[in-house]
């Protein structure tokens, strides 16, 4: 701005000494322009577009020399259950449905706007935190939303780079361990160079209640969490996501470039491709550019681009060289490289039969219905105990916990708990049909979301029966004909 006032001023200068002063004037345009360039808030946009976004390893189409636009990013939420690995259930929190979330591609001076909506059988609000974001909480404030809503916020891409995008709802860890984070890409005005490959690829570490490859569904456990004892550390989602018919491919003589995230929580991965040397990094995902390199490192909540040129073919394992992670936590994925071998650069005898997993693995996450419990009546206060344990710890498990202690700040305790025990119709009421607002439960306040839970009338009874007779609580029955008292008053 103060750049144009001046060279106004200069303006009216040069009219009287004409031919002789012209050059100068041409020099102080030209200069007026780079400096508009090098501000991106102050780069025009003037069309609109939705944006493409893809799940991965799949990237949306480069930028190229498109001018920057208004860049409308609908971005839905769901909660799934998915595979972690063969048998092994683990309901993943999403952006888009993919873990890691779906990929977002824009280019300096871009104005997103950013729709985000929380599908309606979603059990809890979220909301979004952008790295690439210049704005209080990355876009988290102004993103909360509940299920069944849509938030809309918009911002500039400011700075050129690839960026992380989590969830940061409390307990914040909780939404990332369980697959609320993916990458945004602003490319730099005129696009990345070119290349022939490109593809998204993201780490999170996983915490569940049974141990690495315990059967059924696992639910997520927050002491491991605290601990940072991870049972699964992965690429996209899930053990052997891109491994076997799901590797990633390239043929020989290609120039790929890799988008690699890490989500975390907890760890930082030490990224590496075995028998590859990365030409290039955009260390940090930045613009800072090494070369030739083994390893990179890439941090919890950070990214880096990797480029490489293939020479010969095979399968190249990538990996976080913390190798334990790869070879018994599940970081490891494939790309498959084919054409003409060159003896010159390799001579030796290459496998690409050794790791593969047994059968193909799932690419999207199914979308399979709620779990619903037996529909049998309990026959006594022995089978009420036992069914409602079950539903316990298929329903109610992640948030209260195992036993029924909470999580400080997130989710109540029923343990002990004086709210619980003070009106059953009123607990009765909460599991039916859900439950917000503050409340105070054992001194300490709360302010969140229970969203109802889908269960029978003799699934209530039960479960509620369950922890009215455990933890201290003060031992009451509760019966479906109680439930179903509460249910008509409605
Ligand atoms: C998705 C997380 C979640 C699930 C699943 C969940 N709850 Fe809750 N529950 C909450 C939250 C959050 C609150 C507090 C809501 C508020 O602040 O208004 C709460 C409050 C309660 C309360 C009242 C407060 C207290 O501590 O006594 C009861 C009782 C309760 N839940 C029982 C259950 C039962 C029984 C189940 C399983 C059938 C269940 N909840 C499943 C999150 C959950
Ligand atoms: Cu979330």
């Amino acid at each position: 701005m103060k750049t144009t006032q001046k060279s106004k001023r200069k303006l009216k200068l040069v009219k009287h000494l004409a031919l002789l002063i012209a050059p100068m004037f041409f020099v102080a345009c030209f200069n007026d322009k780079k400096e508009e360039a090098e501000n991106a808030a102050e780069i025009p946009v003037n069309q609109e577009m939705i944006a493409e976004l893809t799940a991965p390893p799949h990237v949306p189409t480069p930028v190229g020399t498109r001018k920057a636009k208004k860049l409308i990013v609908k971005m839905e939420i769901l909660e799934e259950e998915g595979e972690m690995t063969d048998g092994v259930k683990y309901v993943y929190w999403t952006f888009g449905g993919s873990v890691p979330g779906s990929f977002i591609r824009t280019r300096v001076g871009d104005e997103v706007e950013f729709h985000l909506q929380n599908h309606p059988d979603n059990k809890l609000p979220h909301n979004i935190d952008l790295h690439a974001v210049t704005g209080p909480g990355g876009g988290a404030e102004s993103s909360f939303v509940a299920p069944g809503h849509s938030k809309v916020f918009s911002f500039k891409t400011l700075n050129p780079g690839l960026y992380v995008y989590h969830c940061a709802t409390a307990p914040v860890g909780m939404h990332i361990a369980n697959g609320m984070y993916g990458l945004i890409l602003v490319e730099p005005a005129g696009g990345l160079p070119k290349v022939d490959k490109e593809y998204y690829i993201m780490q999170g570490d996983f915490y569940t209640k049974g141990a690495n490859g315990e059967r059924g569904l696992q639910p997520f456990d927050m002491q491991k969490a605290v601990d940072e004892h991870a049972d699964y550390v992965v690429f996209n989602g899930k053990v052997g996501a891109l491994t076997g018919d799901n590797a990633i491919t390239a043929k020989v003589g290609e120039t790929v470039r890799l988008f690699v995230g890490n989500g975390g929580p907890n760890l930082v991965s030490s990224f590496h491709v075995i028998g590859e040397i990365f030409d290039k990094v955009h260390v940090e995902g930045g613009d800072m550019i090494n070369e030739n390199v083994q390893t990179t490192l890439i941090p919890a909540g950070g990214a880096a681009i990797v480029e490489f040129k293939v020479d010969v073919p095979g399968t190249f394992i990538l990996v976080d060289h913390s190798i334990f992670r790869a070879f018994n936590k599940g970081a490891l994925a494939m790309l498959k490289v084919e054409g003409e071998e060159d003896k010159k650069v390799y001579s030796g005898e290459i496998r690409d039969d050794i790791y593969l997993p047994e059968g193909p693995g799932i690419q999207t996450m199914p979308t399979t219905d709620e779990i619903v419990a037996s529909e049998v009546p309990a026959k006594s206060f022995e089978e009420q105990m036992e069914f409602g344990k079950q539903a316990y710890m298929q329903t109610c498990f992640a948030c209260h916990q195992g036993e029924g202690q909470g999580i400080p700040n997130a989710f109540p305790p029923l343990a002990n708990s004086d709210y619980l025990n003070a009106d059953v119709n009123r607990a009765i009421d909460i599991v039916l049909n859900g439950l917000t607002g503050e409340i105070t439960v054992n001194g300490e306040k709360y302010n969140s979301v229970m969203t109802r839970q889908s269960l029978s009338s003799d699934e209530v009874a039960n479960v509620l029966t369950y922890v009215y007779n455990s933890w201290g609580n003060n031992g009451t029955v509760v019966t479906k004909e109680m439930v179903e008292k509460v249910k008509n008053k409605k």
